[in-house]
Formats: structure tokens, sequence, C-alpha cells
């Protein structure tokens, strides 16, 4: 199907408002400053992964997965158990997610998309109130601000920091090598030595030396540390110790489905992105894809466990608030499909989970819908920090400590990256997620009914009013058809500079990385 036959269909969504975002103070309630011994703010240790799914972990009920040290997390805080990132692919996600804002609202459209020096982050706002603001890891920051509030970087970035992965609309869809099933799926198997695996290890054992050196020097700020590694984001592969863990686990496979194409035509989008109008992987493939992606969980879960352990043993743990989480999931095979770029539950869903001693409670579920934008004025509120700025999520503390249930919450979601060639949106309330494409027939789930999405219900009658209410809410500040000009007007920009011969290369906006610490910088005598 070409973009121009299916612009062609009827135009569903005709919002009016400009994005916006309300402020934030009602994000903290009074008294609620969290202190460690003496009054000061809590250390945060922020694990970040990388397309992890909550639905092959075991503290979100995937029996074969091996994830001990995310449950002995989850025995000590609190379980997230309907958390969604609010856009389906690495840079907007995570973006959004510093910012605290819809990708929509920091223009933050696809992985070359740059978010402006300007605005605020939850680094930032750590920072002015006095912490030490530290990434190990991916960051995937576009452009010549590769910082956002980072004091520090201990390690470049995996991914570019260029317009490298711009995939502009006007093309229609097409199919992008690098992130098809051709290449994800190609290298199925033990793999001991990788990109991702050297750079996860390069990743993890900064952050150990990190967590060391501020322990060593007894530094009397807060320190938050950003843990950000790239697994289990495909090519799927581990070492043989992990694979070999799985060698007799029955691996689960995806559920029966129908020709997703059936929820929405405009599905064929993603599927030729990712090479699935092309092949159809067998069966073994994707049980051995499985396997290596169970396999790559539990060979983070260790360094989960590690960090947690060299917490305690540092005698840091009573005072460091610790959040894990992914930025976005992977369809690993539901419905036919792979990685992310879809707001249906196994890439829209991520893990979260929060512990923070003595300020909330331990081995708690929260059934509240929470998304990525809430973890900025969590932090602040954690932190006793007032956000001054314009945030669209809410602190997650009030669910975290029983003050609130969170019934009455949404969750939006906003994407404009490659996969589809329309703005999308998405609301989750209620039992219901609203999934409106411009131009396109919207998608109505009932997950309480159809938690697998099997069933799309928008246009049925029984479901009239509860469609109305949620399409209300989608198009209150989503002008698609101008968002849509927008986007691919950012597109022409980006693909122009891009052009231009020898500009597009690694040292454009290279981040400089701090080198570990020589003996005299301990004070060595
Ligand atoms: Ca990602």
């Amino acid at each position: 199907m070409t973009r121009r036959t299916l612009m062609q269909l009827p135009v569903a969504s005709l919002g009016a408002l400009p994005p916006s975002a309300a402020p934030a103070s009602a994000a903290q309630p009074e008294g609620a400053a969290a202190r460690r011994a003496g009054g000061k703010p809590p250390h945060i240790l922020f694990i970040l992964v990388d397309q992890m799914t909550p639905f092959m972990t075991s503290p979100y009920g995937q029996r074969a997965a091996i994830t001990p040290n995310l449950e002995r997390l989850a025995r000590s805080g609190v379980v997230f158990e309907n958390a969604y990132c609010n856009a389906p692919l690495c840079v907007p996600s995570r973006m959004s997610m510093f910012a605290g804002r819809l990708p929509n609202a920091i223009e933050v459209w696809d992985n070359a998309s740059e978010l402006k020096a300007e605005i605020p982050t939850m680094m930032h706002y750590l920072r002015r109130a006095g912490y030490e603001t530290v990434v190990s890891g991916k960051t995937h920051f576009i452009g010549p601000d590769q910082y956002h509030g980072f004091t520090e970087r201990l390690t470049p970035c995996i991914y570019p920091t260029h317009f490298a992965f711009l995939h502009p609309w006007s093309k229609g869809p097409y199919w992008i090598q690098g992130t098809s099933i051709q290449v994800g799926l190609a290298r199925l198997g033990p793999s001991e030595v990788n990109g991702q695996i050297v750079f996860d290890e390069l990743a993890f054992s900064r952050a150990m030396e990190k967590l060391r050196d501020h322990a060593l020097r007894a530094k009397d700020h807060p320190l938050f540390l950003n843990v950000s590694f790239t697994q289990p984001h495909d090519p799927y592969c581990a070492p043989k110790k992990y694979l070999e863990m799985y060698r007799s686990a029955e691996i689960p496979m995806p559920k029966p489905h129908d020709d997703i194409r059936k929820l929405s035509p405009t599905y064929e989008w993603v599927r030729i992105v990712h090479g699935l109008d092309r092949e159809t992987p067998s069966p073994e493939k994707v049980r051995e894809a499985r396997r290596c992606y169970l396999a790559a969980c539990t060979w983070l879960d260790q360094k989960v466990g590690l960090l947690l352990d060299e917490l305690e043993r540092l005698g840091l743990a009573q005072a460091t608030m610790v959040v894990f989480t992914s930025d976005h999931g992977d369809m690993l095979g539901e419905k036919g499909q792979w990685f992310k770029r879809m707001y249906l539950e196994w890439s829209a869903r991520v893990p979260l989970i929060v512990r923070y001693p003595g300020r909330i409670s331990a081995g708690k579920r929260v059934k509240a819908l929470a998304s990525l934008v809430d973890l900025m004025p969590t932090f602040a509120e954690g932190a006793g920090i007032e956000v001054q700025t314009p945030v669209d999520g809410r602190s997650l503390m009030p669910f975290m400590d029983g003050r609130q249930d969170g019934r009455d919450r949404e969750v939006i979601g906003d994407y404009c990256g490659e996969g589809t060639i329309e703005p999308i949106r998405m609301v989750r309330r209620g039992d219901f997620k609203y999934i409106a494409v411009n131009g396109h027939a919207p998608q109505l789930y009932d997950l309480n009914k159809d938690p697998d999405e099997t069933v799309n219900m928008a246009g049925r009658k029984e479901y009239a009013e509860v469609e109305k209410s949620l399409r209300t809410r989608a198009e209150k500040d989503w002008d698609a058809p101008a968002l849509e000009r927008q986007v691919m007007a950012s597109q022409a920009d980006r693909d122009f500079l891009r052009s231009i011969p020898g500009y597009m290369n690694p040292n454009l906006w290279k981040p400089e990385v701090k080198s570990p610490p020589f003996p005299d910088d301990y004070g060595w005598k």
C-alpha cells in the first residue's frame, strides 16, 4: 500500500488545540520531601534497560524467566503493574521521560530528533538541587547538547548522535534493514563478545566505579546515577552461560493470533519496515529468539543484583531510591510482530519497579496507570524538589506510599517515528485503550475483557460512548494534520543536512567522556 492510497482514506481526527502542558504544582504535596539521615535528599540509582517487555520478567508473571534480582527489588519496593512508555521508540521515549513531557510537546519525533537544550530535564532539576548527575551507558541524545543536565558521562553512547536514523514519511513505509527481522533475528544463539555486551559491561563497570568513588570519598552531596544498558534489544543473542540456563526450559511462545491488519490496515506500515512482508519467521526461529531474549534478561538481572549488592556493601542501600524501567517493550512475535513502534501491549508496556527504603512500602503492587513521563516529577518529589516548569507527568509517590489509588489516571502516548507515516496518539484510561492514527479508522481495545487485544471494538454500538469519550480526549491537544506537516518539515530539514557530504560523521557531536580516576585523585600519597 502506498502512502498516497492511504492518504485518501477519511480523516478521523481533527483536533484544534496546539500541544500544551499543565504546570506541575500539584506534583508536590506539602511535607513530602524525603530525606536521608541529617535531612539530606536520597541518592537515586536509575537503572534503564532497552526494549524489555515486562511480560518476559518474573515480577510480571513470566514463570520461565530467571530474573531473581528483579524479584528481590520488587519484594523490597513497589511494582507498577500497568506502566507504559509514552512513545514506543528509543529517542522520543527517553527524551520525553527525561523532560517529563509528552514527545509532541518537546517536538521529539524519532531516533534522529534533537531535544532542545532549553528544555528542563530531571537532571537539570536534580543538579540545581545539589545532585551530582551522572550517566553510565546509553543516552541516545541527538545534536550538540550531549548532557541535558548530566554533570558527567562515564561512557560514550552506543548509537549515533546525529541524524543517521532519520526515515522521512515522504518516502512511504520502506524496509529498514538495520531494524528488520532479517538483521534482528539473524544472529540467534550464543555470543560471548559483541557490541551490545561489551558496551553494557562498560556501562556496568563504570557505574560500579562511580558508586565506590562516591562512597570512598564520603561525598556529602546526593548522587543521581543513571545506569543505562542497551540489552535486551535485538539482535538477540546472549553468552552461552545464560543460554544454558534456558536449555531445558519450556520457552513461552506467542499466543495464537489473527492477521494484525484486521485490527487496523495501518499495521501494514510497520510490517514493511520490519521486513515481515518478505518473510515469516519459523516457529523454531521464534523460540530461539525468545530463548536468547530471556537469556539477555537474565544477564541484565544479574547486573541489577550486583548493583544492589554494591549499594549494600558500601552502606548506601538505605539512603538510595532505586528505579528500574525500560524505554519500551518488544513484541517478540506476538501478533506476528517484532521489536516496537506500535502501541500494542508488548511494545508499549514497560517494567517499572521502585524501591525507596523508609519512604514507600515493600512488596506493594500498584494497579494505577503510570508512564515514563511520571518519572521526572517522581524523582523531584522523592528529592523534595519543586518543579516550576511545565510537565505532563505526575509524581507516582502518592501511589507508592498509599495516599491515593490512582484509579482515575490516564496515559497518553504520541508517536511520530518510523513504522508509521502518520501521527499516532494513544489514550489509555480505565479498562480501555484507544489508538488514533491520522486519517485512518481508530482502534479501541477492552483490556479487561480482551487483554490480548484480539478485537478492535471501535465502531461497535455497545462501545460508542467510551469511544466518543476517548476520541475527545485524544483530540483535545492533538491537531494531527498540523502535526503531520510539522513532522514532515522537520524531516525535510534534517534530510537536507544529512545529504551534505561528510557532514554526518561520528565527531560532529561527540560527548566528552570522563576517564576513570587516577590514584592521585583519591589522595594517595
Ligand atoms: Ca529503545
